[in-house]
């Protein structure tokens, strides 16, 4: 059975991995301790996911998976995108970032608000060679925040071609069956059987 390392630092993130990795039959084993957060040094998605996925290889010696993921708001020319943690500021909470794009959006019409998902999920070895995978999920922003599963923007995100809830309306199940992470960590489970 594959043995991976996650390298991200967000609990949530982590957790959602765990499931959809663990469901397709690889062990997850911890990120090394003491290791802090990487900083985010690169301005795409793909440079962050192969950098943190690097680091941790490095620094456990095992194969790592690391996930980098933005919020692209069309009514907002993309962003907050690549720097969705920080979006109110550095250190926002999950709240300050969701009322950001609230206040930006205030004024712009429903058939508006469409925005994406996107993540990289990047696999590092520890010698350094990578690869990557990725996974979009289209929607728009509500008006206000509704929901209680689920983490960051979630409350304020409604996936196309559902019944119009948001992410945090449906469980953790319903959303990695769905969401931009759910796709990349099962393309990511075909490359690594390829
Ligand atoms: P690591 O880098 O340690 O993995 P992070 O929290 O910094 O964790 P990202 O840079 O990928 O992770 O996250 C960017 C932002 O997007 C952050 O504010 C998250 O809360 C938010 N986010 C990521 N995935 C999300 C999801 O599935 N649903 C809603 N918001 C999400």
């Amino acid at each position: 059975m594959r043995r991976l390392v996650l390298a991200t630092a967000n609990a949530h993130k982590a957790s959602e991995m765990r499931a959809v990795l663990s469901g397709l039959g690889f062990v997850i084993g911890q990120r090394p301790e003491g290791l802090g957060e990487v900083d985010e040094v690169e301005d795409t998605l793909q440079g962050n996911a192969l950098l943190k996925a690097r680091v941790v290889a490095a620094a456990a010696g095992a194969t790592a998976v690391a996930d980098d993921t933005g919020l692209f708001v069309d009514a907002l020319d993309g962003r907050p995108g690549v720097y969705s943690a920080r979006y109110a500021g550095p250190g926002a909470s999950d709240a300050q970032n969701v009322a950001r794009v609230l206040a930006e959006l205030e004024d712009v019409a429903p058939d508006r608000r469409g925005a994406h998902f996107r993540t990289v999920i990047a696999v590092a070895e520890p010698d350094g060679s990578a690869r990557w995978v990725e996974g979009v999920l289209e929607g728009r922003i509500a008006p206000a925040p509704r929901g209680a599963h689920g983490f960051g923007y979630d409350v304020v995100f409604i996936p196309r071609d559902l019944g119009g809830e948001t992410l945090a309306e449906l469980s953790a199940q319903e959303k990695n069956a769905i969401s931009h992470r759910g796709l990349a960590l099962r393309a990511l489970a075909e490359l690594l059987r390829t």
